[in-house]
């Protein structure tokens, strides 16, 4: 690892990388071997690999004492888990999602020919506008899907205000927000039901895997049939489903890595708080900040680049992270509205969607997790206030570049 004190040490300036080998955002965090390694020999031994074995049932009953649920569910990624909780929640026609989110949000109550409708955020949180929410009912809608972005929880109780008065069904993407709470209570409680992703990016992974938590007795009933094609018996079929099932070996991986929580947790604060001390004070650079009061995985280090104020831009910013073998990632660019099939049904979703489309073009992630070191934070820091601090020359330079590549091809 290499720290830059001059523009011309930038790798894009023809300087040696900073870093050897890519850091990528989205490396799993990684709990013990031995312990994973003994419980795969476990599985083997018993031959007795998936459908509500004995790690899944562990799995499930600690995900939701944790969260202090009555159920979770567990299942094979977040993507069919939120299928499954839109089916059972019987949503249909219309439902409220933001656009700034993974197209998973999206997609999965379009897989089922329910219509997204996008709704802005509020800037600091990158969560739904409840007012916004408010203003895009329609009689045709069902539901609102919020999602707790970056760990960053919504305004819960002013989402769950709306559906109750407006008899709507309030669902939670709670894809990155494990481990993290809303007013002291664990985010997983809230709305009739919320969805965690272990996908091997997030802050704990099952390798793939998700789950649905909830305190309602009779929809944790109906997705426990769904996910397991409706079998209430050997040969009943009391329900439609589909395989949404997770295996033993996810459940052994996300057990493992619970036993680790603490510690992923203490590494994405020291690095996050690190960030933040390095570069929050840079003119033009806002650091998102996650309120220590509240528990947090600390899993996202979430930059807004103001390129009025920077001259350099974001992408400008991404191209010098990646030349220095930062893989920095513009999440979620360019919205969920700009992404078939909805900018074709929706060519003019935008108009209502002005933070979205203000965010789109400045957040940048940057790497978190246990294989960041704080030196390594440190060196990345250094490269983003390089090219900060001497906007725009950077800038020039980099247009002369594009200029050039241009006029060769
Ligand atoms: N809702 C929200 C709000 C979500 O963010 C997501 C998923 C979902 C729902 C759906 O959850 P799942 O169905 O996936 O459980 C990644 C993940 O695939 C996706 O799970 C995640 N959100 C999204 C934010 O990020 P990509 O396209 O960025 O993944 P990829 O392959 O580029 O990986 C990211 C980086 O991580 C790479 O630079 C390399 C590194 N990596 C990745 C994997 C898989 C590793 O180092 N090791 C690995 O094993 O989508």
């Amino acid at each position: 690892m290499r720290d830059k004190s001059a523009l011309g040490d930038l790798a894009i300036c023809g300087g040696v990388p900073a870093f050897g080998e890519p850091l990528h955002v989205g490396r799993p965090n990684i709990g013990d071997r031995d312990k994973f390694e003994e419980r795969i020999g476990d599985i083997l031994d018993r031959r007795w690999l998936t459908n509500g074995g004995r790690y899944v049932q562990e799995f499930e009953q600690r995900i939701a004492g944790l969260v202090g649920v009555e159920h979770c569910i567990a299942m094979c990624n977040a993507t069919v888990a939120l299928e499954i909780a839109i089916r059972a929640l019987g949503l249909k026609g219309e439902v409220i999602v933001p656009s700034f989110t993974f197209v998973a949000t999206a997609h999965a109550l379009q897989w089922q020919e329910i219509t997204p409708v996008f709704c802005d955020i509020e800037p600091r949180t990158h969560t739904l506008d409840p007012e916004k929410v408010e203003r895009m009912i329609t009689p045709r809608t069902t539901g609102i899907i919020a999602v707790h972005l970056w760990g960053q929880a919504c305004d819960v109780d002013a989402l769950s205000g709306i559906a109750a008065q407006r008899g709507l069904r309030l669902l939670f993407d709670s894809a990155h927000a494990f481990g993290c709470s809303y007013r002291g209570r664990m985010i997983g409680g809230f709305g009739d039901a919320e969805v965690f992703s272990f996908h091997a990016t997030k802050f704990l992974n099952s390798l793939e895997g998700g789950a649905v938590v909830t305190n309602d007795g009779e929809l944790a009933r109906r997705m426990r049939l769904m996910k397991n094609f409706g079998f209430a018996g050997y040969d009943e079929v009391v329900y439609i489903g589909t395989n949404g099932k997770m295996s033993e070996v996810s459940a052994a991986m996300g057990l493992t890595n619970l036993e680790s929580m603490s510690e992923f947790m203490a590494v994405n604060r020291r690095n996050y708080r690190r960030y933040h001390e390095e570069l929050a004070w840079l003119e033009g650079v806002r650091v998102m900040h996650y309120d220590e009061k509240e528990a947090c995985n600390y899993q996202y280090i979430v930059l807004e680049i103001d390129e009025s104020k920077t001259a350099v831009s974001r992408d400008q910013l991404m191209q010098i992270l990646w030349a220095e073998n930062v893989l920095a990632r513009r999440y979620f660019y360019p919205g969920c509205h700009r992404m078939e099939p909805y900018r074709s049904y929706f060519p003019h979703a935008g108009v209502l969607l002005p933070e979205t489309e203000r965010l789109v073009n400045r957040v940048l992630v940057l790497p978190n997790g246990t294989s960041i070191s704080a030196e390594d934070v440190s060196a990345i820091c250094g490269v983003v206030r390089l090219a900060v601090e001497n906007g725009p020359e950077v800038r020039q330079m980099l247009d002369q570049i594009k200029g050039d590549s241009v006029s060769v091809s």
